[in-house]
Formats: C-alpha cells, structure tokens, sequence
C-alpha cells in the first residue's frame, strides 16, 4: 500500500497551488474522486482480513478527512482572496472631495444689459418692452424714415413675409410706449437688433440702448448731464471726457455724435465714438400723438456691444457670439 502520509502531503501541496475554485475541484478528483488515489486504496480494503481492514480502514478516514480539511481550509483561503480583491477594485474613497459643481456666469452683453437698466432706473427712467419682428411703420414711417430711405432697403433689412420685418433698431419700443404713455416720458430700450451686416465690428444681430425724455422743458444740457452720468457710473470712472460732434439722423434734429475720452487707463487719450444723439424730430413727437410746439426732448442709442468691448478690452465683437468658454469663463 501506498504511503498515506506521503498522499496526504502531496494532495496539501498540490491544493496549495490551485489558483481557484475549478483548479481546486479538479484536485480534488485526483485523491477523492471516483478513480482517486485515497479511493483506490479503499477498494483494495476487501482483500485484507478483518483485523487489518480495521486498522487500515481507520487510517484511510484519518488521511481523508485530513484531505477533506485542507481543501476546505484552501477553498476558505481563495474566497477571502476574491472578496478582498474586489473591496480593493470596487472601493470608494470617501476622503476624496466631492465633485464641485461648476458655477455658469452671466454673458458679458447681459451683463451690461442689466448695468445699463440699473444705471438709468437710478435717475427714473422706465424701461420699454416689445417686438422684434416689427412694422415698417413702427421701424421707419414713424422715426421720420420715409419710403425711398436708403435704410429700408432689402439690402440692409431682414424682411419677413407678411410685410414685417426684423427691427432695425429699438426705436419702435420707445414709439409704442410714447403712444401709450403720458408725458413727461422718460425710458430707456434695450434689446436685440437686426441688419444685413457682418464683419469684426458688425454682427447680423447685435444689442442697442437708447434712451427717450420728451417734456414740456428738456434740453441738450439735459442729454449732456444724463449721458455724462451714466458714462461715469458705467465705467466707474468720473476721469473720462464728453464732447458732441454734429450729425445726422432722420429721426433727431439737431443730432449729435456722442464722444469720450478716457483720462486713464488702456484707452487713456483717445476719443471714442460711444453713442448717437439728438433733440428728438418734430415729426416723431407728431407720431408719438404729441403736438411738437408743447413737448420737446432728447434721445441716443448705443451698441451694448460697444459699450462691452471698451469697458472689458474686448477687441473682436465676434467673440460674444460664438458661445467659446475659455472667452465667456473670463466674465464668471
Ligand atoms: C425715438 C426717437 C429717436 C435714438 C438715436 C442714435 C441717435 C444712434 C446708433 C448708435 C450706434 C445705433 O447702436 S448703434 O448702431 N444710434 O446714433 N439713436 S438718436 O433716437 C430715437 C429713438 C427713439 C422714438
């Protein structure tokens, strides 16, 4: 007979080295399967006489049940390994710190949209509300431009069916709320514009103010003081410096261009065309309802783009436009 302890041995080195369950149960075949070695030796037990059947047949069970032992042992050994290696790949951290949620921000034209509306609010003037897509009377009749002006081209206007079309500045909010409105009429309109142009300077849409007081009393000394004011407080700065130029507008007369200057800074020297102005055209107070020999007045427009880029040094108007985080991040 074979030597049981060296059976033994062998089967405890032999379960040593199984590396998991299925390598395990085929070791287990070689010594207590059907044709496995401790088996083998068991059938040879009835050729023995009864004495030594006993005494063989105990130590049979004594190395079987050392077997059966080990392989337990080794089996309890290759679950604790596969539990612990999947604590270690599923674990969590939970001294990590946490995922911040990234804070969105303002768009820089929105911003100076709500400034403008603070600004002016401050010095009670209310603010107008209205269509974009407008009538070529609200648009042009009514600001005293006529059929044949060169503005109302299909050139330079987004027409829409229907006769309509995308408004041009926001002059016909203020035309609607004059009409609606009593004087003294003191508002401001911000909002989206349309016109046929496109380059570094000029987008197809792009953002204006202005700004309407009709009374019985207003002057271009009142423009210049308002309008000074709010330069002022815009770019919290009282170092800057206005002048008006003489123009041109149909719907203003006299009208003036609006300059500043800066007395410091980047753009410290040089004058800087920031707005359009004029005592508002008697033809449009006759629009508005009003009788132009009672009610005068002022009104400008700015570009919110414009007033953005000099404020912020922004040197590309595209830039507000094309949606890139890396520009947008820097006004969080
Ligand atoms: C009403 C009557 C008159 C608004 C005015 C300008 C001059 C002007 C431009 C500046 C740059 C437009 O943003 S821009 O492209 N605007 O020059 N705007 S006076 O005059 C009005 C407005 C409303 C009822």
């Amino acid at each position: 007979m074979e030597d049981l302890d060296a059976i033994v041995a062998e089967a405890l080195d032999v379960f040593g080295a199984a590396a998991d369950d299925a390598a395990l149960d085929q070791c287990k075949a070689r010594y207590l399967g059907k044709s496995g070695r401790l088996t083998e030796i068991l059938k040879t037990l009835g050729k023995l006489d009864p004495e030594q059947r006993r005494e063989v047949g105990g130590r049979i069970n004594a190395a079987k049940e050392r077997i059966e032992s080990a392989l337990t042992a080794r089996r309890d050994t290759l679950a604790q390994s596969v539990l612990e290696a999947r604590l270690r790949e599923e674990s969590i951290d939970v001294t990590l710190p946490g995922r911040a949620r990234t804070r969105g921000s303002i768009h820089p034209i929105s911003r100076t949209w709500q400034r403008v509306e603070e600004i002016f609010a401050s010095i009670g003037f209310d603010v107008a509300d209205g269509p974009e897509i407008e009538t070529d009377w609200h648009n042009f009749t009514a600001l005293n431009q006529p059929e044949n002006h060169p503005a109302r081209s299909m050139h330079d206007t987004f027409y829409v069916e229907g006769g309509l079309l995308l408004r041009t500045h926001t002059s016909p909010m203020q035309v609607r709320y004059a009409r609606m409105h009593k004087p003294p009429i003191k508002v401001i309109a911000p909002g989206r514009t349309y016109r046929i142009d496109s380059d570094a300077t000029h987008s197809p849409m792009f953002h204006q103010v202005e700004g309407l007081w009709i009374g019985e009393n207003i002057s271009f000394a009142d423009l210049k003081g308002v309008y000074t004011d709010f330069l002022h407080r815009f770019f919290e700065t009282d170092r800057l410096q206005v002048r008006f130029r003489p123009s041109f507008f149909p719907f203003t007369e006299p009208s003036a261009e609006i300059d500043m200057m800066f007395d410091s800074g980047p753009l410290k020297g040089r004058w800087l065309e920031i707005s359009g102005s004029g005592q508002v055209h008697p033809r449009v107070i006759r629009n508005f309802g009003l009788d132009p020999e009672r009610y005068v007045g002022f009104a400008f427009g700015s570009g919110l783009e414009r007033l953005t880029m000099l404020r912020y040094g922004v040197g590309d108007l595209r830039l507000f436009f094309e949606g890139d985080l890396r520009f947008l991040e820097q006004f969080a």
